[in-house]
């Protein structure tokens, strides 16, 4: 058996890929990316949020917000160690978003204008982040399955946190409740999109999928998040944006309206409504922060110094 042919049959065997073992170079390149974007997804998904960590309505709050966001800056920092396992730096990964050779997450080019809005990033985009990363803690690659199963733990905590602040504002004020619906409205397709292309349209699902990277398509993960989160919009007392959405009593699930793609293409090409901002802050935040990445350097070098200076 060749090497690719006995590295598809580990695959099929639901055996992990580690970092030492032989993998194809594409299977490599395709983790590399999938990898980095999840993770500058996670560190520019924090400014949204962190958007409102001074405006918070109480201390509670403030003390939540600030922990959530504290958790995707470690999101982000396990999910690069993971890429870096197969061969790629740090500082090349953060030259390609700062350059915008790679991409995140359109979901985090949207404004926050409201408090609603920390209710409906929790609710709806952690909502879809652990339908889609729940699955990832069987991916084929050893080190992205492992940090998958607390990134998955702590979003959890984060879809409930959200789930509560939208709660509590519609058992408020007519306002409060105006506000969380307003907020829905803005979020609702923008979430559905962080998916990805429908199946049809996807050029990577086919070949993930036999790799298992992937253990579900676009359209799977979608459907599934339709069906889960429409009995919450319930609860909450809420109507969904969408005049299409209707149960299919045929398939077992809801069916609802069409993307509009153009939309989401629009932002993954780095023209949505704050593209150019996210990434400016990102640069800048890089920037200012090179003293600090100096000094830790130079301090790690002088702890090397001292040790080896010890053992002679
Ligand atoms: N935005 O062929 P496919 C979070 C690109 S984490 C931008 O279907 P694939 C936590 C795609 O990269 C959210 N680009 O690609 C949090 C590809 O372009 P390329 C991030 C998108 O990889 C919560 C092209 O379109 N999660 O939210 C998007 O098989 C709250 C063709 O697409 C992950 O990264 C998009 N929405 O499937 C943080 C999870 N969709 O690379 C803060 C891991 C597609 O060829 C607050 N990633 N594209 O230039 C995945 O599961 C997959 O990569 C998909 C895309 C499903 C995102």
């Amino acid at each position: 058996m060749n090497l690719r042919d006995n590295f598809q049959a580990r695959i099929d065997r639901d055996e992990k890929i580690e970092p030492k073992d032989w993998m194809p170079d594409d299977y490599r390149k395709t983790l590399i990316r999938q990898i980095s974007q999840h993770a500058h997804s996670e560190i520019v998904g924090m400014l949204p949020e962190g958007n409102w960590i001074t405006r918070a309505p109480s201390l509670r709050r403030k003390a939540a917000l600030l922990a959530k966001v504290q958790d995707e800056a470690g999101h982000g920092l396990y999910l690069y160690s993971a890429a870096e396992t197969l061969g790629v730096d740090r500082a090349t990964m953060l030259d390609d978003l700062h350059t915008g050779k790679a991409k995140y997450s359109s979901i985090f080019n949207y404004p926050t204008p409201t408090w609603a809005d920390m209710g409906a990033i929790g609710w709806l985009v952690d909502g879809a982040a652990i339908m889609n990363q729940v699955p990832l803690c069987r991916t084929s690659y050893g080190p992205y399955a492992r940090a998958m199963v607390r990134v998955c733990k702590e979003e959890s905590f984060h879809q409930r946190q959200g789930f509560e602040i939208l709660l509590t504002l519609c058992r408020g004020s007519e306002e409060q409740k105006a506000m969380a619906q307003d907020s829905l409205n803005r979020w609702w397709w923008p979430s559905l999109m962080m998916f990805g292309p429908n199946d049809a349209d996807s050029k990577h699902t086919a070949q993930s999928m036999a790799w298992k990277i992937k253990r579900f398509t676009n359209d799977e993960l979608r459907q599934k998040f339709v069906d889960a989160t429409v009995p919450q919009a319930e609860i909450l007392g809420l109507t969904i944006p969408d005049p299409d959405l209707k149960w299919n009593e045929e398939k077992g699930g809801y069916d609802f309206g069409e993307i509009d793609w153009t939309e989401f293409w629009n932002v993954v090409k780095g023209n949505g409504p704050c593209n150019r901002e996210r990434l400016k802050a990102r640069v800048d935040a890089h920037e200012k922060g090179a003293w600090v990445r100096e000094a830790a350097m130079a301090y790690a070098e002088k702890r090397k110094k001292k040790q080896q200076q010890k053992v002679a």
